[in-house]
């Protein structure tokens, strides 16, 4: 075994809800070369696939310091065949052809043209590919039918992909706190997603609502939300009602991945600014997503939605095959003794878990 001699290749937990992962780590290049074959196959519809390069570099991304040669993977868990061939042919290198290859294909650039619209996923993109689109102007020219969503994705386009920043995730949230003081008092409004992790800037903005007493939250989303828009700040929404019920039992939430039933709103903000991109006509259009949680789901719904979106994915994997417990942003289950384990932090939830806490800024796996 190499693993003596790496100075990396000491123990290294499975789960990445077991490790630390930091904002900022030593492996930039090799992490956005794995990540760009992840999204790559993310995009030809192979999960396996890109979850195999998604692990690779969230390994890389909780190595201590810069990875220098190859040797020093070692014995490091979850890094396959061909992802170690991408690492040495960065650290070889500078780049690897198959990732350079990826980044002008035709293909690759299209789906992420057609992703990046608010809206549109995998499935669609892939299917305006086949059909021949290429750029956004072809849509609009060939007619494409498009959802309400879709149609303010589009029109929003630039705003949409020009990323918000703390200072705007903070006022939105303001506005928010506001709009929600008005109709309930003593309610909260939580900034989670990447924010909470730390990160300096974001793709939108995930706002958590919920009241101490348990109840009081319903009926709070469609009054804030009617009179944010009355005062002019929304430019899109569309709402999904609470569809949980603890009574159902611990099913699989619908989808294989994190849709949950929380009661919530899917929108975009029509956001004064006064610097940057939007600074000449003085507004910029910033997606936010408003979600409500009654207190006693609280803790699992902060825990789901601060990510990252793999960490999340390894704690429901952690907690299914390693302690038989079905984890999602409502509630957890503990299959064994049949019944809910319940949390007032996400440190319980931790505990439940038998996971060492990790806090939001280490989650950035
Ligand atoms: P970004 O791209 O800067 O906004 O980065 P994040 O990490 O904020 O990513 P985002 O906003 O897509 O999602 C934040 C977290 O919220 C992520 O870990 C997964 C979770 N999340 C997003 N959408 C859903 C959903 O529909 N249901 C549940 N349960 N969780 C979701
Ligand atoms: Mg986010």
């Amino acid at each position: 075994r190499v693993a003596e001699l790496a100075p990396h290749g000491r123990q290294m937990a499975p789960y990445a809800c077991q490790r630390r992962t930091p904002l900022l780590h030593s492996n930039q290049p090799l992490t956005e070369a794995l990540e760009t074959l992840a999204e790559e196959a993310g995009f030809s519809g192979s999960e396996g696939r890109s979850l195999a390069f998604t692990r690779a570099a969230s390994v890389l991304k909780a190595l201590p310091g810069r990875l220098g040669a190859l040797e020093e993977l070692g014995s490091l868990p979850g890094i396959g065949e061909h992802s170690r061939r991408v690492i040495q042919d960065v650290l070889e290198d500078g780049v690897c052809t198959e990732v350079e290859r990826v980044k002008l294909s035709e293909r690759y650039r299209t789906m992420k043209l057609f992703t990046k619209i608010f809206g549109v996923g995998v499935r669609t993109a892939s299917r305006w590919y086949q059909e021949g689109l290429r750029t956004l102007l072809d849509l609009q020219e060939r007619n494409t039918k498009l959802t309400r969503q879709q149609q303010a994705g589009l029109r929003h386009y630039g705003d949409l992909n020009t990323p918000v920043e703390r200072s705007e995730a903070e006022s939105t949230s303001r506005a928010v706190q506001e709009a929600v003081k008005r109709f309930l008092p003593g309610a909260s409004v939580t900034l989670a997603g990447g924010f909470r992790r730390g990160k300096p800037r974001g793709h939108d903005v995930d706002l958590l609502l919920t009241h101490p007493e348990e109840g009081r939250e319903v009926g709070l989303l469609s009054r804030v939300v009617s009179w944010l828009d009355s005062q002019g700040l929304i430019l899109y929404q569309h709402s999904q009602e609470n569809s949980y019920g603890l009574r159902e039992g611990p099913e699989p939430l619908g989808g294989r991945d994190v849709m949950d039933r929380f009661e919530r709103c899917f929108s975009i903000f029509r956001l004064e600014v006064q610097g940057g991109p939007g600074a000449a006509r003085g507004w910029k259009a910033v997606r936010v997503d408003l979600v409500v949680a009654p207190v006693s789901q609280f803790p699992f719904a902060l825990l789901g939605w601060t990510g990252s979106r793999h960490f999340e994915r390894e704690l429901r994997r952690f907690a299914s095959r390693e302690r038989k417990m079905v984890l999602n942003s409502h509630a957890l289950y503990d299959t064994r003794q049949n019944l809910f384990l319940p949390a007032a932090s996400e440190e319980e939830i931790f505990q439940h878990l038998g996971l060492e806490y990790v806090p939001p800024a280490q989650r950035n796996a």
